[in-house]
């Protein structure tokens, strides 16, 4: 489809709750053999599966809660996505939440709270939270708002509900830039793409709280802009190894060692990788490089999964690998309706 068209919309929600679905059998394994994950991805398509649907985790749990309360509000509205957060922990605890981000959870149920960004502010000693866990719902930013300056704004605020360290919320930013960027067609010319990013990310990241949380945890100053550098420089390499992504850009919990791997995941995998299957398109390859890099795989795949789906559109997803995921149905139904408010925004019609 053309830039921002249903079938973007439909591929980008499908394509992360998928990667949540897909990642979750490999998420804190090291050295998954990229047989593994084929035998993994083959049992989709297998019409006996024992193993029933693959259920997803707080990753598609937490992004349904930014995609329903977008839809129910027709606009950002932190105390409505507080709620729904806080109900949708208390009524499913088990979907594999962060250690910490629980306690965030906990306290916005709270009837007494007014400032509902102070449990997120109050995470690991007053430092905030640096985890993925704002990134990782990100992408609705990008499908509910097709102006820039909304998409920075609402995912940064977004984020802050749980995520307060800079490093946190400033992976949700750049999550979300990267879905609007694929969403417009701009993976065409990877090189733009990034560069693109790096630019944004420039703006973002010298705001005077960023600049201190960076120093606070050791990261050089502009720690995205480094990182992106860095996916810039792997790009250009005729070969790279595995050992050599997790190496250079990480494959943890930490959002600064996950967002751009998941974004370097997808430039990878525009073109055929060896050691994955011909008939693999773009977005399963991308989804199969994600599960082979080990660690955060769940949301590494999910990221990467809704970026590509953006780009790719739902015709790149096999309809038997969206059969096997618990949400990939209810994710289409989100994208029709975030595709009518998109169009609606100031710039998406
Ligand atoms: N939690 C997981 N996976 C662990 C295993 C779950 C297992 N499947 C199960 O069911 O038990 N996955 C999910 O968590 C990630 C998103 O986490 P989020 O929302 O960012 O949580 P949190 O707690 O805020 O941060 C995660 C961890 O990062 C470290 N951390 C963060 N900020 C820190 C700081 N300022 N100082 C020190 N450490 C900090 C902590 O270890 C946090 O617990 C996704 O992978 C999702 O899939
Ligand atoms: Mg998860
Ligand atoms: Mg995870």
């Amino acid at each position: 489809g053309g830039p921002a068209s249903l079938a973007r919309f439909r591929g980008a929600l499908v394509g992360a709750v998928l990667g949540d679905c897909v990642g979750g059998e490999f998420e804190g394994a090291e050295d998954v053999p990229m047989e593994r994950v084929l035998q993994h991805l083959n049992g989709l398509e297998q019409d006996d599966r024992g193993d029933g649907i693959l259920q997803y985790s707080d990753d598609t749990a937490m992004t349904r809660c930014v995609v329903q309360s977008l839809l129910t509000r027709g606009a950002f509205d932190q105390h409505d996505l507080a709620h729904r957060f806080a109900e949708e922990y208390r009524h499913a605890p088990g979907r594999g939440y962060g250690s910490g981000v629980i306690q965030v959870l906990r306290r916005l149920s709270s009837p007494r709270l007014t400032d509902v960004y102070q449990p997120a502010r109050a995470q690991f000693g007053g430092r905030g939270s640096f985890g993925n866990g704002g990134a990782m719902r990100a992408a609705p930013f990008a499908l509910a708002f097709s102006d820039p300056a909304d998409i920075k704004r609402y995912s940064r605020l977004g984020a802050m509900l749980t995520h307060s360290c800079a490093l946190g919320y400033n992976g949700a930013v750049l999550q979300a830039l990267a879905v609007h960027l694929a969403l417009q067609g701009a993976l065409a010319v990877p090189q733009a793409f990034i560069n693109s990013l790096i630019s944004e990310m420039e703006d973002a990241e010298a705001e005077d709280h960023a600049r201190s949380d960076a120093r606070a945890l050791n990261e050089p100053e502009f720690p995205y802009c480094t990182r992106l550098h860095k996916v810039k420089e792997l790009m250009e390499k005729s070969t790279v190894s595995i050992e050599e992504v997790i190496s250079e850009l990480g494959n943890g919990i930490a959002a600064l060692h996950s967002v751009p791997t998941a974004i370097f995941c997808v430039l990878h995998c525009l073109e055929p990788q060896g050691g994955l299957p011909d008939a693999y398109g773009g977005l399963q390859r991308t989804l199969a490089y994600c599960l082979a890099l080990g660690g955060d795989t769940d949301t590494i795949a999910c990221m990467a999964g809704a970026i590509a789906g953006a780009h790719y559109g739902i015709e790149a997803i096999p309809p038997a690998w969206q059969r096997c995921c618990e949400g990939a149905e209810e994710a289409e139904v989100w994208a029709e309706h975030l595709h009518q408010l998109y169009q609606r925004s100031p710039r998406g019609g």
